[in-house]
């Protein structure tokens, strides 16, 4: 998992605006100390926590909320784009003419993943039909020739190499001109990985793209590093117009959302993102979907369009009501209408990511009970629907008849009643425990 650490935590908090029965100022500050402490520990600089969580904090109790859209939407939509915002713009990876030799250049500081993700990138385009190959410039490392040549034969690319020739700006012309002459369309160039600063690494690179003018050079920057991968970003924007980057090591590193962070802040695009040591362990970098999945909020989405489609309409009286513990008959009609609109309340729960084992009279509402129900409460006076309690044998003998039906479905539907209202107290208790792990709100149902 990319980042897991950050994503965990970050869920957590969002869960607990789930589990909370108000949404108001207090959790706003707490929702945003936990994002805080989040990405404090996700080494991400404190200057820039203080602006992601200020940007929360404004505009989560934002008065005007768009139409449809409930508040906890609202503050989930509100972390996820400032999150994202952070994590940078959306770049397009490489720009490659077909049928043309594209040649891109890897440079990086010793150990930051150049010759794995030269490998995994001849593999990643090479499977999207555009022929590939790559070039060791690498003449420092001795294995360094190897390494790449092994990388190149798994995935079935062209590799130039020669352990010989010990001039790296000599080895980068030649391999370009035999990648030219094999019609190759994206060249991979490797350079060597004996830099431990930027200074030199930077003239190295100006030395060699001044011989073969690469369409692009990366920088390759080991994520684990953290807010520190912004000075080596930085230096690098300095020097070159035609940069991008690549963050790698993004698998288990607890530092990764410090470094995506930092290299954004420098304006430096991040295209692509190394999360593994698997030559298929590397993905373009999108922000916005890299943040929905630090919230581990991608199903969310799709509950939100739900809801949407179904067009629940929240009943702010019966709302109240139920949260002072008052539950009744009506309100439970009107649940049960909603949630048949939504679908199983299952799937809903699943989506959200929550376990619970849901009575299954209430995990799937039938059309035809709806119905029966609808009927048989047509017969009720309303203070036996306000207080279904005094619906005692005789009164149920009474609703039967009045309503064409039988003592047994009378009996069904105040059971589900109960089921219900147990439900109902359930989740009062879980919010009042800051509902971590806890029940969710339901759609429709308080505050959501
Ligand atoms: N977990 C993980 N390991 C990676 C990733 N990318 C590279 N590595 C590992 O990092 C180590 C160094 O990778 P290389 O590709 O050799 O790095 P390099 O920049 O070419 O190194 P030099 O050429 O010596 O400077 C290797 O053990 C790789 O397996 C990644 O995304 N995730
Ligand atoms: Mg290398």
């Amino acid at each position: 998992m990319v980042l897991e650490g950050l994503g965990k935590s970050l869920n957590s908090a969002l869960k607990k605006l789930f589990g909370a029965s108000v949404i108001d100022e207090e959790l706003i500050k707490e929702l945003v100390k936990d994002i805080q402490r989040a990405l404090l520990v996700a080494d991400v600089d404190v200057s820039l926590v203080m602006a992601i969580t200020q940007r929360v904090e404004e505009n989560a109790l934002d008065e005007n909320l768009p139409r449809g859209i409930s508040r906890r939407e609202h503050i989930i939509k509100v972390v996820w784009d400032t999150l994202a915002y952070f994590l940078g713009e959306k770049v397009v990876p490489f720009t490659i003419k077909p049928g043309k030799p594209n040649l891109v250049m890897m440079i990086g500081i010793q150990g930051s993943g150049k010759t794995t993700t030269i490998g995994k990138l001849a593999r990643y385009y090479q499977k999207r039909g555009i022929k590939s190959g790559v070039i060791c410039a690498d003449n420092f490392r001795p294995g360094a020739y190897s390494q790449l040549k092994q990388l190149a034969e798994r995935s079935n690319v062209p590799f130039y190499g020669d352990e010989d020739e010990k001039d790296a700006v000599k080895l980068a012309k030649k391999g370009f001109k035999e990648m030219k002459n094999k019609g190759v369309e994206l060249i991979l160039l490797d350079t060597s990985g004996r830099h431990r600063e930027e200074t030199s690494l930077i003239k190295e690179m100006k030395d060699i793209s001044k011989a073969v003018k690469p369409q692009e050079i990366v920088l390759v920057i080991d994520g684990t590093l953290g807010q520190q991968a912004g000075v080596q970003a930085g230096a690098f924007r300095k020097a070159t117009e035609i940069g991008s980057i690549i963050v790698t090591k993004l698998d288990g590193s607890a530092k990764g959302g410090g470094a995506l962070s930092a290299v954004s802040a420098t304006g430096a695009p991040i295209k692509f993102i190394g999360t593994g040591e698997g030559m298929d362990a590397i993905e373009p970098f999108n922000p916005t979907k890299f943040a929905g999945r630090l919230l581990g909020m991608s199903d969310i989405r799709g509950l939100v369009d739900k809801v949407k489609e179904a067009q629940i309409e929240i009943d702010e009286d019966a709302t109240m009501r139920i949260m002072k513990g008052k539950f009744t008959l009506t309100d439970m009609m009107s649940q049960l209408k909603q949630l048949k609109k939504m679908g199983p309340l299952g799937k809903i729960m699943e989506m959200l990511g929550l376990q619970y084992k849901l009575p299954e009279d209430i995990a799937e509402v039938q059309e035809e009970n709806l119905k029966r129900f609808e009927v048989i409460m047509n017969s009720m006076t309303k203070e036996e629907l306000d207080d279904p309690k005094l619906i005692k044998s005789s009164r149920i003998k009474r609703v039967a008849k009045g309503s064409g039906t039988s003592v047994q479905d009378v009996r069904e539907l105040l059971k589900q009643y109960e089921n219900m209202k147990k439900m109902m107290k359930q989740m009062g208790k879980s919010r009042k425990r800051g509902g971590r792990g806890g029940f969710p709100n339901l759609p429709g149902m308080p505050g959501m």
